[in-house]
């Protein structure tokens, strides 16, 4: 069996049943003006980890792999945004509202787009997600069941929001999880070495944590 170099043990990796699912790298959460930005992040810590998702996004296009890229977002009309979602917090614009990059976090809009260096390609799925979990109110489950796919890498941001998030649904659901560490972040780094430390605690309780050059040594044999 072929194995990925990973804590807090080696993940059991099956290529053949591998896809990598890349969480929410949109000009909202990575640009000024955007969502994440309102919020008071330094969003400069997001646009960091650009080369390390995108060489990740390339050895998985090189070795055939599938890729399903996720967006966070709401439909034009609201209708899938509970108010106790557009009323948290203290944004200086709030989900729906006009911003630089047109209505923030709305299905369509320039700031909802994925990073261009990011951007999907023909064949690839791309998920729009009103929760912050990619399962909920989504037809992931029934993409990946189609597929064959049982074992995710996991990349992108935020690490103990939408990430973690998802990594947990998809670990209850029965899929092995591994998240690829250079290749997600947070506004926090406190909260990323959190996130990480939790997944991957008590025997990978969430999931497996690996190093991005040794997840695409691993596929290179794919
Ligand atoms: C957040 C996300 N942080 N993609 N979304 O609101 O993590």
């Amino acid at each position: 069996m072929d194995k990925i170099k990973a804590e807090p043990f080696s993940f059991p990796v099956k290529h053949d049943q591998l896809a990598l699912v890349v969480i929410d790298m949109q000009r909202d959460f990575a640009e000024p003006g955007g969502f994440g930005a309102s919020l008071g992040n330094d969003v400069s810590r997001i646009t960091r980890i650009v080369p390390d998702v995108k060489r990740l996004i390339e050895g998985f296009r090189n070795a055939g792999l599938p890729i399903i890229h996720t967006m966070e977002c709401h439909r034009p009309d609201l209708s899938d945004l509970p108010p106790a979602k557009r009323d948290r917090g203290n944004p200086t614009l709030r989900i729906g509202d006009i911003g630089p990059m047109g209505r923030v976090l709305i299905s369509g809009e320039p700031g909802t787009a994925i990073l261009p260096e990011l951007a999907p390609v023909e064949g690839e799925v791309v998920i729009e997600k009103p929760g912050k979990g990619a399962f909920y109110a989504t037809k992931l489950g029934e993409v990946l069941q189609q597929r064959g796919i049982k074992q995710l890498v996991f990349a992108g941001v935020t690490t103990e929001v939408c990430v973690q998030t998802t990594m947990r649904e998809a670990n209850d659901r029965g899929y092995e999880c591994l998240l690829a560490e250079e290749a997600t972040e947070s506004y926090f780094a406190e909260f990323k070495a959190a996130a990480i430390a939790m997944i991957r605690a008590q025997g990978a309780i969430v999931g497996w944590t690996a190093h991005v050059d040794d997840i695409l040594e691993s596929i290179s044999h794919a």
